[in-house]
């Protein structure tokens, strides 16, 4: 009964180990090196056309894209685990709202901002492209730290959910060594505070630096 996770370090496929590791679930990781454009490679080509990570096949050989979907399948798989609140509720209501637009309204922009040579009109546009990227990004982590209070430790309050994972990975992206601990430090504090849950410290370590 284990998962296969294919993934590369702090991409999004840490948020679907995190969420493994949460549940308890055993699975295994098969490394693709995006240094090395591997995701371009045919052979990850035939798990995900799209040619990104992460991909997940669940212990029944279903193969899952798209870090959300699988997050929430995830959830749906081991409801017992408390990934999200209760069905119905407000609590998540909200947590699966601040999911929706940490991965539709952000991940996407990480792309701009880690191969601007893919959205660049001309190679000596990439700087610039990347920039107004950053630009964007960061407008949208001020958002969501406009989510967070001082007192609690998790966007539910004391409720840990899986878009505390989604956010704190988010938190480390896009190439701002300081930035996030300096102009939203909610955020700086609850990648923290996720990564020093136990089960999560287990598995992510110290490779976040
Ligand atoms: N929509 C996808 C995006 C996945 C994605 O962009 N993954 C990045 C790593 S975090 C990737 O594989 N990048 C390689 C590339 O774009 O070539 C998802 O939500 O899983």
């Amino acid at each position: 009964m284990t998962y296969t996770l294919y993934s590369f370090v702090r991409s999004g496929g840490a948020m679907v180990e995190a969420a493994l590791a949460e549940i308890g679930a055993p699975y295994e990781i098969q490394p693709v090196d995006l240094h090395t454009d591997e995701q371009r490679d045919p052979a990850y080509l035939a798990i995900n056309p799209h040619g990104k990570v992460p991909a997940l096949v669940t212990p029944e050989g279903d193969l899952l894209t798209e870090t959300l979907a699988i997050l929430l399948t995830l959830d749906e798989r081991h409801e017992g685990a408390g990934l999200l609140p209760s069905r119905g509720s407000s609590k998540r209501a909200k947590a699966l709202r601040w999911l929706a637009f940490a991965a539709t309204e952000l991940y996407p922009i990480v792309e701009i901002i880690d191969y601007p040579a893919r959205f660049a009109p001309t190679p000596d546009s990439e700087d610039a492209t990347r920039t107004v990227a950053r630009e964007i990004w960061r407008d949208r982590l001020r958002t969501m730290e406009a989510q967070l209070v001082d007192e609690a430790p998790y966007l539910l309050g004391e409720r840990f959910c899986l878009t505390d994972i989604y956010w704190a990975v988010i938190a480390r992206w896009g190439y701002q060594p300081g930035w996030t601990a300096e102009h939203t430090p909610k955020l700086e504090r609850l990648f923290h505070t996720v990564a020093t849950r136990p089960k999560i410290a287990a598995v992510w370590g110290d490779r976040w630096g």
